[in-house]
């Protein structure tokens, strides 16, 4: 068994990713990463290439033929993850929003008994940097809807920054996952919390972006917003 795979999704991410690949790089809890490009046109698959020859077998690419969403990114990721026997598997995004320093506070927390360690920007107060006032009020009120509709008793249900025990991604049916944005990261939890696993959640600071350009589009929203209730009926046909 190896230990940990940090999951990185890219989508034109050629102004971060050397620096976040060096950044994991360097976290006091070693760390191998898998960087699953959807054929960014600005050549971010090369640079992890570049990157990845001065850190053998630590950094993997995987790459697909064309921008296919968020959710279908990280099944592949965590399917080759648990081909390749990592124990602890962790979602994150390329852009610095989560501080690659937090990844060993997610582990220790999946370490000590959850089974999925969620890294909370709504645990302690609000712990958002930069963004404008209108996208955290819809993502903290994304959270109180999501809430009501599945009874989690989690904070952040939107959260992007993630440690996994293997065991969970084993058992949740990845292959019927198929939302592309925000609901992909409820959708995960709700599976999660449906099969009765431990979901703990640690605060994190987030900050928003400083180069490149969100990915994230209005009809995100709405397949969220729909998503969950879409969700929810699963669940009561057993069918999540
Ligand atoms: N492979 C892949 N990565 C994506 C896609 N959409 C977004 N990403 C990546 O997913 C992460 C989160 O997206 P981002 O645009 O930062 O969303 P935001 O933080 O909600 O604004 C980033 O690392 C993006 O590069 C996609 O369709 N395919
Ligand atoms: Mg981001």
């Amino acid at each position: 068994m190896k230990q940990n795979l940090v999951v990185i999704p890219t989508f034109n991410e050629i102004e971060n990713i050397e620096d976040i690949l060096i950044a994991v790089m360097n976290v006091t809890t070693p760390m191998d990463v898998l960087v699953v490009d959807d054929n960014s046109p600005d050549g971010t698959a090369d640079k992890v290439l570049q990157i990845a020859k001065e850190y053998p077998n630590r950094i993997f690419l995987k790459k697909r033929m064309k921008k296919n969403g968020l959710g279908t990114a990280y099944v592949a990721g965590f399917n080759w993850a648990l081909k390749n026997n990592y124990t602890y598997i962790f979602e994150m995004d390329a852009d610095f929003s989560h501080n690659p320093n937090d990844l060993p506070l997610l582990l220790q927390a999946c370490e000590n008994g959850a089974d999925v360690a969620i890294g909370s920007r709504y645990v302690k107060g609000v712990n958002v940097v930069n963004w404008p006032l209108s996208r955290v009020l819809l993502s903290y009120f994304a959270s109180v809807y999501v809430r009501f509709i599945t009874g989690m008793k989690v904070m952040d249900t939107t959260a992007g920054f993630i440690c996994y025990n293997r065991k969970v991604l084993e058992q949740i049916n990845l292959e019927r996952i198929k939302f592309v944005g925000y609901a992909f990261q409820i959708e995960m939890k709700y599976r999660a919390f449906s099969r009765t696993f431990k979901l703990v959640e640690v605060p994190i600071i987030f900050t928003d972006r400083t180069k490149g350009k969100s990915k994230m589009s209005g009809g995100i929203i709405k397949e969220a917003v729909l998503g969950v209730l879409q969700l929810r009926f699963k669940k009561l046909f057993n069918k999540l």
